[in-house]
């Protein structure tokens, strides 16, 4: 992998880059629909192609491990073969979903962490090494390192604790990586993920830390978790400033459009999150004037466009609000198919905007307007 940034923005710490992977290029900055079990929900692989213009999609260790199996997906080839995807994949390593399952008799030892699955209750153990050896068989381009992701708020002392484990999991995962081979005949690469909470001297340390081990690209975790949008901006920041700049950035599991530009604003490269996808399923949709909620009455006999800024987009463009309000109301599987394509279109176009901007010298106003525009409830 590599990353060549092409312009820095005069105003603020944006950056313009090209990710280059076997699977091809990534123009940053960039937003990665989540695939969590091998697909992105209700969206067909040629519509992430040609509709939404993806270029990377997310897939989770936890999910596909679970189900299909290990087995199945090396059977096929990888995911790439297996899902039909052959752009990009990165897959998140499980620390979070495992953090996600608390309460349900998950223990997290200095060896790993033993947690029941959410299909059939049966153990099992994800450590540094199988997270590692999981993730060549997916045979994602990007992998991540297996990490705590501590919750929102979090004791000082905890916070510490796993931030300091996370760091000696990290060196597991990277002796591991590096001491293993790609299963395809394609490259894989690995980025650590930063912990630390919501407290600034250990946020510090652990870019510190990370940055030391040198790899390709480095991720910011543990944000977004139910911290205040300034508090995250702010360790954000402070992150951003340590982490070294000739690599890329990912901020993981972030956020609503205005996140995304703040957060682009501060250095950071990469975006996932589920919202775009699971918001279009409960009727929520991102547009280029605000958020609609779809199922309320004010829509019902509205036969205007979904976005009528978005015209390059078929979905975004043919369908009224009154037809996908009648879909979503009456749960047709249709409803949440047009809702996720122009939910992830409007968030790629965002991300490419940021870019172009970003490319012309015109991103930090462009970014404040924005935010204010898209934060508008229509
Ligand atoms: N760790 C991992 N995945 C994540 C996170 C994390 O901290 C987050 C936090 N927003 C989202 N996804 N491994």
């Amino acid at each position: 992998m590599t990353f060549d940034i092409k312009t820095t923005d005069p105003n603020s710490n944006a950056r313009a880059g090209v990710i280059q992977t076997d699977h091809g290029q990534i123009l940053t900055p960039i937003f990665m629909p989540v695939g969590t079990a091998g697909s992105v929900k209700a969206v067909h692989q040629r519509e992430l192609k040609e509709d939404i213009n993806a270029q990377i999609i997310l897939g989770n260790t936890y999910h596909l491990y679970l189900r299909p199996g290990l087995d199945i997906i090396e059977k096929a080839g990888g995911l790439h073969k297996f899902n039909g995807w052959d752009k990009p994949i990165l897959t998140d390593s499980g620390g979070y979903q495992v953090y996600s399952l608390s309460g349900t008799g998950r223990k997290i030892k200095e060896e790993g962490v033993t947690f029941k699955s959410h299909i059939d209750g049966s153990k099992h153990i994800f450590t540094p090494e199988k997270v590692m050896d999981i993730q060549r068989t997916i045979g994602a381009d990007i992998i991540m390192a297996f990490d705590e992701c501590t919750p929102y708020p979090c004791e000082y002392e905890y916070a510490r604790e796993s931030m300091e484990m996370t760091h000696r999991w990290l060196k597991r995962c990277c002796e591991h990586f590096d001491a293993t081979e790609p299963k395809y005949g394609y490259s894989q690469t690995l980025f650590p993920i930063v912990q630390g909470s919501v407290y600034k001297d250990l946020r510090k340390k652990s870019a510190e830390a990370i940055a030391e081990f040198g790899r390709e690209g480095n991720a910011i975790g543990g944000l977004s978790v139910g911290e205040p949008a300034e508090m995250m901006y702010e360790m954000t920041e402070l992150v951003t400033d340590i982490l070294p700049k000739d690599k890329p950035r990912y901020l993981m599991g972030v956020g609503t459009p205005a996140n995304i530009l703040e957060s682009i604003a501060l250095g950071i490269d990469m975006f996932d999150c589920v919202m775009p996808t699971r918001n279009a399923r409960n009727g929520m949709l991102f547009t280029t004037q605000g958020v609609i909620n779809i199922r309320n009455e004010k829509w019902k006999d509205d036969f205007s466009v979904l976005d009528p800024g978005l015209p390059e987009s078929y979905v975004s463009s043919f369908y009224t609000k009154a037809y996908l309000r009648h879909l979503v109301k009456s749960d047709e599987m249709l409803g949440a198919m047009i809702a996720s394509v122009h939910n992830l279109t409007f968030y790629l176009w965002l991300v490419s905007q940021a870019r172009e901007r970003i490319l012309n010298g015109t991103f930090k106003s462009w970014k404040d307007r924005m935010v204010v525009q898209l934060m508008e409830k229509l």
